[in-house]
């Protein structure tokens, strides 16, 4: 019954694999429930395998044969007893139709309601409701449009630079921008067929083109009982290839108590948009911030990579949040309670040349990740692992916490310099030049850091 209090489930299987396995896996044991891993092929050696509970081969290495494969995840858990289920990111964690085949066969789904990820998973569908809470958008269509003598019109009206968005996009997959009307039919063409090879659906929708903003998104979390808080925001404005490479809480544009208004602002719009999904659980509003404005781009029905930044500047447990909300608890921590202390930054440590930026797979003969004050490392892998070409290149995250970003950045310094990795290329240098760069000591980031800053 709704609102009634229920037990929490005793087993989890959790649906994902490397270090946001091991990481679920260590909060929901600390909780005291019993784990299930998943693992395909490639990582049967790997760490969170063997620190679950209990482990279920799913299939072969590639990820449509394994980790996306619904049928076998749910014969695992059915094989297991797990009563509930958490996707981490990527993979399943976005599939509306997987949290509704887990609620059919009578397992906890830990994330939001299936309808709510339905509504914005499509990008046209979540900028109507957005506008409709009053949630300042970038501006753009109404909705997607038809044809390209319909873009063409939407096209002038916004003004130029365009650009094109797949609505069953996201994460920059189907982006194209057009300067000039000359270009927009290339755009509309190219972003059309990217949407329908990836999406299966051609829709596409336009927004007014901004050359360098910051990527800012907020934090949300609620319980089905429409009790919904945010937790501050992060910047994730440094990325290559929409690959984000460093995150941190809070956004520099906020340090010493600047733009207080805006991040007013922001947070409300980023609870009036989640109210509006009809959302619960751990989400992200994201935004992008030009000059002085902020507009809404999507909401991620999921918990973010860069989650343990917030964790560690809030003290709020979201895994923990996650797994209590699903299990029908309502959520106690007020808006009050949620107060940021200090600042941290994330550093994403891909298997990656980091000249040519081509994966770079390979037995880990030494990995040494540093320790010390302020120091965090969640790893997927252990020395002597094998980073095969599968999955996403991620093989750990460096989190680092200091009382200020200064403190934060000198002992990323550190961190970085003592970290040891051999038998693989990894972006350690790249984010040791970002460390030492001028602009990023100072806070001045936009989405096209990289092209301008840390070079080789
Ligand atoms: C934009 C934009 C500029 N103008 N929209 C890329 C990923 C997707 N979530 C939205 N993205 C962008 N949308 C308008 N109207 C620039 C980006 C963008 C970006 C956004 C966030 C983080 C990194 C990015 C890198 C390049 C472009």
């Amino acid at each position: 019954m709704l609102g009634c209090p229920r037990p929490m489930f005793r087993r989890l299987l959790i649906a994902n694999r490397g270090e946001i396995a091991r990481r679920i896996n260590r909060v929901a044991q600390g909780m005291g429930l019993e784990t299930v891993a998943v693992y395909s092929d490639a990582d049967a050696g790997l760490p969170y395998v063997h620190e679950a509970s209990q482990a279920v081969r799913i299939g072969p290495a590639p990820s449509r044969d394994s980790y996306l494969n619904t049928e076998a995840v749910l014969a695992a858990a059915r094989q297991t007893g797990a009563e509930a289920v958490h996707p981490g990111y990527g993979f399943l964690s976005e599939n509306a139709d997987f949290a509704r085949a887990c609620t059919a066969v009578g397992l906890v789904f830990v994330g939001p309601p299936p309808e709510a990820m339905a509504r914005m998973k499509d990008k046209a569908v979540a900028r109507a409701l957005a506008a409709e809470a009053g949630v300042p958008l970038v501006p753009g269509s109404p909705g997607v449009v038809e044809d390209l003598s319909a873009a063409a019109a939407q096209a002038e009206r916004i003004g130029y630079p365009v650009l094109v968005k797949a609505a069953g996009g996201g994460g920059g997959i189907g982006m194209a921008v057009a300067h000039t009307a000359a270009e927009l039919e290339k755009a509309f063409r190219q972003s059309s067929d990217r949407a329908k090879a990836a999406f299966g659906r051609e829709g596409v929708y336009l927004e007014s083109y901004f050359p360098s903003p910051r990527h800012v998104e907020v934090q949300v979390l609620g319980d089905r009982y429409g009790n919904l808080i945010h937790a501050l925001e992060r910047e994730c404005s440094i990325q290559r290839r929409h690959q984000k490479v460093v995150e941190e809480a809070g956004s520099p544009l906020f340090l010493g108590g600047q733009n207080v208004q805006l991040r007013e602002a922001m947070v409300e719009a980023a609870l009036a948009a989640a109210r509006a999904f009809g959302y619960a659980n751990a989400g992200t509003v994201e935004f992008l911030v030009n000059g002085e404005g902020f507009y809404f781009i999507e909401m991620n029905a999921r918990l973010q990579v860069e989650h343990p930044v917030t964790e560690l500047t809030t003290g709020l447990d979201l895994i923990g949040w996650q797994l209590r909300i699903a299990a029908g608890e309502s959520l106690t921590v007020r808006q009050d309670d949620v107060r940021r202390s200090g600042h941290a930054l994330e550093f994403r440590i891909y298997a990656e040349d980091p000249v040519r930026f081509l994966p770079s797979p390979g037995r880990l003969t030494a990995f040494r990740p540093p320790d010390g004050d302020g120091v965090r490392v969640d790893a997927g892998y252990a020395e002597g692992d094998v980073v095969t070409p599968y999955y996403d290149p991620l093989i750990a995250k460096l989190i680092i916490s200091g009382r200020d970003r200064r403190e934060a950045i000198e002992r990323a310094e550190r961190a970085l310099l003592s970290f040891q990795v051999d038998g693989i290329k990894t972006n350690l240098p790249l984010h040791l030049r970002i460390v030492r760069d001028r602009a990023f000591q100072e806070g001045v980031l936009d989405t096209h850091f990289l092209e301008k800053h840390a070079k080789g």
